[in-house]
């Protein structure tokens, strides 16, 4: 075990430093977009988008969050219910106007877990923090601004030939890379046939902890197809078992569902448990921690890449902001909003440029302006908290 990854700093980050407003005005919002094709993974089929999202009002500026906790368990044992839970009744009440965010952070550490309530709560200050001083979510993290890399997530497929046909339309489009959902029995002759029908594409493997140990031979099989990761392979809680299988494979582990936050990160690193890191900002508890694990990340000389969780345009913002942080050396899962909305609550939408690159919205916070007509639209519920 590689013990200096305990104790690799990381560096404060300038965000922490910015102090809670006083908020006049939080809603939790519940909203329902419909997927233009549902999303399956080897555990579950989401049909509708059902997001929570937190607005914060301070003296008429207004910050806004998505949590990416699903109504079910079925990604992460957090759902919107718990997640309204711990916001209601632990991480509100710790919530004081004039408290610095670092001091936030520090007073919600008796809370085990819950990473994505903790995000949504963080987030939203940030947003509203930014828009405030009239500059992006980015400048406010002391993030430059760049041009994001692209990457879609195609779902599990019926057929093979169905499979071929979402690649196709992926690929008419100039994505940087391409990742395939698999599971059990859909997984060597599904990528062997996507790999024959495109050499180079940049192409990877999603499992979300479909398989155990004992498949380590066939999962050898997918080393001849030069994949750049296989994602999360192994269960959804595991990181030992996954140090274990990257020793019998070529191809390089990357870690999802299992990295919950930094020391999950850094026990990762000392097992040598993944070559590659996919952080998802709403899963590891905002902002702040994602830039504390990339930076880990990148002292390791370990990739990182931003993950998505099928959100609206207010989540996709957030992740479009973290991947301004230099870590972020591989294309991520950020594809367009046409392909999971046919209408989305934010404008403006994310398209790629010609070159597969997504530019940077230019607005304060995360860039884009919540277009509060259609948020109205799509609510299922609306809980005034204050
Ligand atoms: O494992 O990365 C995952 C979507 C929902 C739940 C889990 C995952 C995903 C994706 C889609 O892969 C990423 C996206 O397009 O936002
Ligand atoms: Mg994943």
């Amino acid at each position: 075990m590689d013990h200096q990854y305990f104790h690799c700093p990381v560096p404060a980050s300038p965000a922490a430093q910015a102090r809670v407003p006083v908020l006049q005005k939080i809603d939790l919002i519940t909203v329902s977009l419909p997927f233009v094709k549902p999303f399956a993974t080897s555990v579950h089929s989401w049909a509708v988008k059902e997001a929570l999202l937190l607005r914060l009002e301070s003296e008429g500026v207004v910050g806004w969050a998505e949590c990416v906790a699903d109504p079910d368990p079925f990604y992460a044992s957090e759902t919107t219910h718990t997640v309204r839970h711990v916001f209601k009744d632990f991480l509100l009440p710790m919530l004081t106007p004039g408290q610095t965010i670092g001091a936030l952070l520090q007073r919600w550490s008796p809370v085990r877990g819950h990473g994505m309530a903790k995000a949504m709560v963080e987030n939203a200050l940030l947003d509203l923090i930014a828009r405030q001083q009239g500059r992006s979510l980015h400048e406010l993290l002391g993030l430059p601004t760049r041009r994001i890399q692209s990457g879609i997530s195609l779902g599990i497929q019926d057929s093979i030939p169905a499979l071929l046909d979402a690649v196709a339309e992926a690929m008419s489009r100039p994505y940087h890379r391409v990742k395939l959902k698999i599971m059990q029995g859909k997984d060597v002759e599904w990528i062997g046939a996507v790999r024959a029908a495109y050499p180079q594409l940049a192409l990877m493997a999603d499992a979300n902890g479909d398989y155990r140990l004992e498949h380590a031979p066939l999962l050898r099989e997918l080393d001849a197809f030069q994949l750049t990761m296989i994602e999360q392979p192994l269960s959804y809680s595991d990181i030992v078992q996954h140090a274990a299988l990257q020793r019998e494979l070529r191809t390089p582990l990357c870690l999802d569902e299992s990295i919950h936050d930094l020391d999950d990160a850094r026990s990762a690193l000392a097992l040598h448990a993944c070559r590659v890191v996919n952080i998802k900002q709403g899963r590891v508890g905002g902002m702040i921690e994602s830039l504390r694990i990339a930076a880990l990340c990148q002292r390791a000389g370990i990739d990182v890449w931003s993950g998505g969780m099928d959100e609206t345009g207010i989540g996709r913002a957030f992740n479009l902001q973290l991947q301004a942080a230099p870590g972020f050396t591989l294309p991520g899962d950020t594809s367009e909003t046409a392909r999971y909305f046919s209408e989305d609550i934010v404008d403006p939408p994310v398209v790629l440029a010609d070159d597969g690159f997504i530019d940077m919205p230019g607005g304060a916070g995360i860039g884009v302006a919540v277009q509060e007509d259609r948020v109205d639209r799509y609510t299922l519920q609306r809980e005034h908290i204050r």
